[in-house]
């Protein structure tokens, strides 16, 4: 059967009109392509079906109609964080204009938490809850087949104006992670800065900020099968625009021993790629890891989070400032200290002033002492933490909210999720640009900044595009 796989954009204006959306945030800058979609074609080619990527995030234009595509389709599935879904809704209304007959299915992060609700307030036909794999492949059977879709695992869908919700199918395991290769026949040349590749899914932790839907169970591709994945790639690097490779893992380096068996094979087989990885403080310490990935390594990102251990234990990333100062020695002296970004968060929900005082000082000794590159990112509350849903039990934030664009522009998102006032935000990046002064000239800029929320808030008194909260009615 013909199967479109969409994804789009977070786009933002400041008019809110359809007609002046532009991408932002990641989206923006494309490091790579969305991987979920591009591995979900190549499961459902592989399968003997024609799959069309519908990719709008990769001409950078922000456009959301994906126009004359979806003519011919048997099945459409659509993927969206929780920040795009918002662009999701747009998309969707515009795919209906042309086509109110087609079976959509949506999937990926926001969807899979919230079925219920989105199928309330939209027009979609299914959720596929969880990883998409052998649901997508059981979907689009029962519909080639035209048999009923009660035995499609991980799926919500209607039945007559009922909503019906199947079990979970079971996880992906360890063999699947290395079976199917992405789809990049279909990547547009030059979009994307390098191409992503997954080689484990889940993580071992359960930070309270972080949204990722695997928590507490890593599953790891074995070293070989993976270098073998990186290998395949490397005549589809020339479509990108810097020959690298992004890897999509939670945290690459989750194994120790396996990251560094792959590091070595990497070496060993001469393979001209780049990686991009990001990475716990305490693993990047264990024996000849750093040492290792050192000659493959583009850069990499350190979820360094807070300044101080009160705050490391909260977080629950099993990190203190010892092991990340540990890391940061540990990547200087393999001389890859400037392309190792150590990421904080300010503004988490406990924090004053003086805490996050407490990770600017942490932050710039690191940057001082050892030349790592510094991000400072104020805290965004989003859906699939716990922080998150501990907000949402205190009626901060709902799920209804993710309809409409302009989430990290809204104050009173961003305000609900901080006790720091607009003032104490403000004196923080000042304090911080002081700090920034005194580095050395060698060591590279850190990203401060006041928040887009300050900086270029939503107006709360326009219209915001296109979309509705109120429940669907066919
Ligand atoms: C790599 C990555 C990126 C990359 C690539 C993004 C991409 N679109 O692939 C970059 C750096 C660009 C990126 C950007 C952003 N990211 Co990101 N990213 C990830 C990360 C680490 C891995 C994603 C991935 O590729 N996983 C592997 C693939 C196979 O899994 P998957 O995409 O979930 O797809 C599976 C299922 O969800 C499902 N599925 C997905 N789509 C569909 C569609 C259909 C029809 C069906 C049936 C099934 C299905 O099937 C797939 C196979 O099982 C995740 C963490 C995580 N583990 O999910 C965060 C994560 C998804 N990102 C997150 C965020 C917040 C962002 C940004 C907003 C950051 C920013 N400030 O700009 C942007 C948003 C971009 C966007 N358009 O949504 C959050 C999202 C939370 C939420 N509730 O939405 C996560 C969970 C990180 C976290 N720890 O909190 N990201
Ligand atoms: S922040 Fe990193 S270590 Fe913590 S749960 Fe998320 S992916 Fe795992």
């Amino acid at each position: 059967m013909r199967v479109g796989l969409l994804a789009v954009p977070i786009v933002d204006s400041d008019d809110a009109t359809a007609a002046s959306m532009v991408p932002i945030g990641a989206d923006a800058l494309r490091p790579c392509p969305p991987y979920g979609v591009y591995l979900l074609a190549g499961v459902l080619s592989e399968a003997g079906h024609d799959v069309e990527i519908i990719d709008l995030i990769a001409d950078g234009s922000g456009r959301l109609d994906p126009g004359s595509t979806v003519d011919d389709l048997d099945l459409l599935g659509v993927s969206a964080s929780s920040l795009s879904w918002a662009s999701a809704l747009v998309s969707l209304a515009h795919v209906r204009k042309r086509r109110p007959d087609l079976f959509v299915v949506a999937g990926g992060v926001h969807a899979s938490q919230f079925d219920q609700w989105v199928m309330d307030h939209s027009s979609l036909d299914a959720v596929i809850r969880g990883d998409g794999e052998h649901a997508m492949l059981a979907l689009c059977a029962a519909r080639e087949a035209g048999s009923s879709l009660v035995k499609v695992p991980s799926l919500t869908w209607r039945e007559g104006h009922t909503i019906r919700r199947n079990a979970l199918g079971p996880a992906i395991e360890q063999p699947d992670l290395t079976r199917w290769m992405p789809l990049y026949d279909q990547l547009p040349e030059r979009a994307y800065f390098g191409l992503a590749l997954e080689t484990s899914r889940g993580c071992a932790y359960s930070c309270t900020f972080c949204s990722t839907p695997h928590k507490g169970r890593w599953r790891g591709g074995e070293a070989d099968a993976v270098v073998d994945r990186i290998e395949a790639l490397v005549p589809v690097l020339e479509k990108t625009i810097t020959n690298s490779v992004y890897i999509v893992d939670d945290e690459f380096t989750m194994n120790p021993r396996r990251a560094r068996a792959i590091a070595q094979r990497l070496t060993e087989r001469e393979l001209p790629v780049d990686l991009l990885y990001d990475s716990r403080a305490t693993d990047l310490t264990r024996p000849g890891l750093v040492d290792a990935l050192a000659p493959h390594t583009r850069s990499l990102l350190v979820g360094a989070e807070c300044g101080y251990d009160e705050g490391l234990l909260r977080v629950g990333k099993g990190t203190t400032c010892a092991s990340l100062r540990a890391a940061a020695e540990v990547l200087h002296r393999a001389g890859i200290a400037r392309v190792a970004d150590f990421s904080f968060i300010l503004g988490l929900p406990w924090e004053t002033p003086t805490q996050v005082k407490a990770t600017l000082d942490f932050g710039f000794s690191l940057a001082a002492e050892f030349g790592v590159r510094l991000l400072f990112n104020w805290y965004a509350q989003i859906p699939g933490s716990e922080l998150w849903n501990e907000a949402r039990a205190r009626g901060k934030i709902h799920e209804s909210r993710y309809d409409r664009m302009g989430v990290q522009r809204d104050p009173n998102v961003f305000f609900q999720a901080t006790r720091l006032t607009p003032d104490e935000v403000t004196a923080s990046v000042a304090y911080g640009r002081e700090l920034r002064k005194e580095l050395p000239s060698e060591v590279p800029a850190p990203e401060l900044a006041r928040p887009v929320a300050i900086t270029r808030p939503l107006d709360l008194g326009q219209p915001v595009a296109l979309t509705t909260t109120r429940p669907f009615v066919r």
